[in-house]
């Protein structure tokens, strides 16, 4: 890895993106890295996470747009390499809407027929 980035000590994707925590990565680059959820919610479910801090898909869309469209094309792979290549991507943005860690990730999840239940 060449770059660096800026991290956040209390954060366990920070730790999962330099190493210092174990995952079981799918897929990486010099800017993201994908791992599969540690609770799947569907055949593949996999996230996908830039190696640098922010919040949410907000910040990160208004601070690097160009690695969000990193990240949709990182999924697209992804869901080629490990399923049929469809997939639904979600980021969710805020407690309310069931963010729990609070580096925006990607939850790519597919590899069977969804269901669509977001309540
Ligand atoms: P969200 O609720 O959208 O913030 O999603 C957070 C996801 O992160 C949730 O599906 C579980 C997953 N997760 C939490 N901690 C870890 C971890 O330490 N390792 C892995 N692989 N996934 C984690």
């Amino acid at each position: 890895m060449t770059e660096t980035h800026a991290t956040s000590s209390d954060c366990i994707f920070c730790a999962i993106a330099t190493g210092t925590m174990d995952a079981d990565i799918v897929k990486e680059n010099d800017r993201i890295i994908a791992f599969r959820d540690i609770n799947p919610q569907a055949e593949m479910h996999v996230l996908v996470i830039p190696r640098a801090h922010h919040g949410d898909v907000v910040q990160l869309a208004k601070a690097a747009p160009e690695t969000l469209a990193e990240l949709v094309t990182f999924a697209d792979e992804i869901a080629s390499e490990l399923a049929d290549g469809q997939f639904r991507f979600i980021f969710n943005s805020g407690p309310q809407a069931g963010q729990s860690v609070f580096h925006v990730h990607g939850h790519v999840l597919g590899g069977q027929r969804l269901g669509w239940t977001p309540a």
